[in-house]
């Protein structure tokens, strides 16, 4: 009988994931059972990281370090916000199952020398992909401590020129309704997902563009193919699965600003002397537990985004 030896992709994500994560997700295909959507579910994870084995596992950049642990990896993706699906966090999950995520277009438009779209995999080629821990900090008062895999979204900028007179870039989610019943059973959200950034923000050494996490690619519930990660912003402004890059000369409107502009400003830094009228800002609760922690100005990344808003 032929012994199986694990094809070269296996061996490296195996490698690069904790032993404790790797029990989870086994203990958890394990209670989800094998037959059926569950296994559909978790084997199109693994094909993905296939395709992504140049990419995976990627360098970590060893400038941004945690003061705290790695969120479990299984919590990352069953703890999440993506309305596009549905407002419970822990059913996003489960009902992305229908939403394609390969092969996907990402445009790059407005008041650039160069507007173009871009097959996403092309795009990857040509960005410079590292991993980095980041904090993750939702202004529902909760949190991770996440591994990213992506590029600083300051290639992506370099690339594209700007013109001078671009001052924002504006951000658009994906609007496939078919793919996305939360989209269909709240038509009072105005869909799709938008989200926006000065140009400084966006070529802020922190802000990436990331298609990966735990060293593979990004599940669907937390944004696939492709997010934006901001971590010293509430984790609204890291919109989801985008498809339109624009740059412009106005300051872009926002999903969250749009629907309750006293609740959530454009730059929405975390800070935790900024009252919130419905979550104190002042702790936070890491998910899955543990004690709660005392809320960090700008989520601890004072050095990197302080000079931003000096004036
Ligand atoms: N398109 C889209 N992007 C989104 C959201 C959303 O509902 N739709 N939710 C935001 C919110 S409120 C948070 S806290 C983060 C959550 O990311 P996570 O599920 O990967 O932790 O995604 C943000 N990006
Ligand atoms: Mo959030």
């Amino acid at each position: 009988m032929p012994i199986k030896i694990p094809r070269g992709w296996e061996m490296p994500e195996r490698e690069a994931t904790p032993e404790e994560f790797y029990l989870n997700r086994r203990q958890f295909i394990k209670k989800i059972g094998l037959g059926g959507i569950g296994a559909a579910m978790a084997l199109s994870g693994w094909a993905r990281a296939e395709e992504g084995k140049k990419i995976y596992p990627a360098q970590r950049n060893e400038k941004f370090v945690l003061d705290r642990p790695l969120t479990d990896e299984w919590a990352t993706a069953h703890y999440n916000n993506f309305y596009e699906f549905t407002t419970d966090k822990e059913r996003v999950a489960e009902l992305v199952g229908k939403f394609q995520t390969h092969p996907w277009t990402v445009e790059i438009t407005g008041l650039v020398a160069k507007p173009k779209s871009f097959d996403l995999d092309e795009l990857i080629r040509l960005m410079p992909m590292e991993e980095r821990l980041y904090r993750h900090r939702c202004v529902e008062a909760w949190s991770m401590a996440v591994p990213w895999t992506g590029f600083p979204m300051k290639a992506l900028v370099d690339l594209a020129q700007p013109l001078s007179t671009a001052k924002f870039v504006r951000l658009l989610s994906f609007n496939k309704p078919e793919q996305a019943p939360g989209m269909k059973s709240q038509p009072w959200y105005s869909w799709p997902y938008y989200e926006g950034l000065r140009m400084d923000e966006a070529t802020n050494e922190l802000t990436m563009l990331v298609t990966g996490i735990y060293g593979h690619d990004l599940p669907k519930q937390n944004g696939a193919p492709l997010r934006l990660v901001t971590p010293w912003k509430y984790g609204y402004k890291s919109i989801k699965s985008v498809v339109k890059i624009e740059f412009t000369d106005k300051q872009p409107r926002t999903f969250w600003n749009d629907l309750a502009p006293k609740e959530y400003d454009f730059l929405s830094n975390v800070n935790p002397q900024l009252p919130h009228p419905r979550w104190s800002q002042a702790a936070e609760q890491p998910i899955p537990g543990g004690p709660r922690r005392p809320t960090l100005l700008y989520n601890g990344y004072e050095a990197s985004v302080a000079a931003l808003y000096k004036a």
